[in-house]
């Protein structure tokens, strides 16, 4: 019997459809029981073999929208190029047991400057690799002078440069949190502070007047953007890193990251960042601080 079909839609080819399935289940019915069932079974196999292979890596993703190259789908590009810093991120130094996780271990501190504390950043184990790395190569901390390096009396830590092969693992998770490339970073520097030692309040950004040396260094390098100070080890008394500034002090706990940003999202130095570490009272405290600058950082 001819249906009457609704004129918007195309009436021929649903006829010629329909007359197709009728035969094709007419034909169904004449085969014996055993070869239809196969047959089923094996149409099923082929579409779900389709729809959960072929289709689900073809799907158009975020990336294909968002203008990366089609053939490199967001699946791909997440286990080809992400995966390495997932893995600084969760495990580095060869140690099973660090377990941090940047979104349930940070502490925001202030926005203004942007001040924050990553707990747990590295593992015991971790810290001590560092210490043990630099501590029979330790001497005076200097800070920058109008033409070069110097001992002042308002910094009295000792400290020591560590090799980027030292510390490849950790600068990478330094990376993958604060996003800026290994190669912006200067070299991890490892600090001891005796007792009485200390830090007086000061920049890291480089003033505009210094010499010669200093501005090639930031023309070629940029600004110091961010800093990472990173606790090696507890304080028994004293050892605070304060911001005067903002009125705030963290309290050195091992393990625990400071990062801080030298510069405003506007690319002014931040005159909030003013920050120096207090006097230890009792006990020693060994830090490793990170700078990183707007480039790809060279000291000469
Ligand atoms: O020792 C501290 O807590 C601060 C260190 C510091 O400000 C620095 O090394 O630039």
């Amino acid at each position: 019997m001819e249906m009457t079909l609704p004129r918007t839609v195309p009436s021929g080819n649903v006829r010629k459809g329909r007359g197709i399935i009728r035969q094709y289940i007419k034909k169904l019915k004449r085969t014996p029981a055993r070869t239809r069932y196969i047959a089923v079974g094996i149409v099923s196999a082929v579409i779900l073999l389709y729809l959960f292979v072929f289709r689900s890596s073809d799907t158009p993703n975020t990336a294909t929208k968002l203008g990366v190259p089609s053939d490199a789908p967001v699946s791909k590009i997440i286990s080809s190029e992400v995966k390495e810093n997932q893995n600084a991120l969760l495990a580095v130094a060869d140690d099973k047991d660090n377990h941090f996780d940047p979104f349930k271990n940070v502490q925001i501190i202030s926005w203004e400057p942007r001040v924050f504390v990553y707990k747990n950043f590295l593992s015991s184990s971790e810290c001590q690799y560092l210490i043990d790395c630099g501590k029979d190569h330790l001497s005076r901390s200097q800070v920058v002078g109008q033409d070069k390096s110097e001992v002042v009396e308002a910094r009295s830590s000792f400290g020591a440069s560590l090799t980027r092969e030292q510390t490849r693992a950790i600068d990478q998770r330094i990376s993958a949190v604060t996003h800026f490339p290994i190669e912006n970073g200067e070299h991890l520097y490892l600090l001891r502070y005796g007792s009485d030692q200390e830090y007086k309040p000061h920049y890291d950004w480089f003033a505009d007047d210094l010499g010669k040396e200093w501005k090639d260094m930031l023309e070629r390098s940029g600004q110091r953007y961010a800093t990472m100070i990173i606790y090696l080890s507890d304080v028994e008394e004293g050892g605070e890193t304060t911001f005067p500034n903002i009125n705030k002090a963290i309290k050195p706990e091992k393990g625990d990251a400071l990062l801080f940003y030298d510069m405003k999202p506007t690319c002014e130095v931040d005159h909030l960042t003013l920050h120096g570490g207090e006097k230890v009272k009792k006990g020693e405290k060994w830090i490793v601080t990170k700078w990183i600058h707007q480039k790809k950082y060279t000291d000469a």
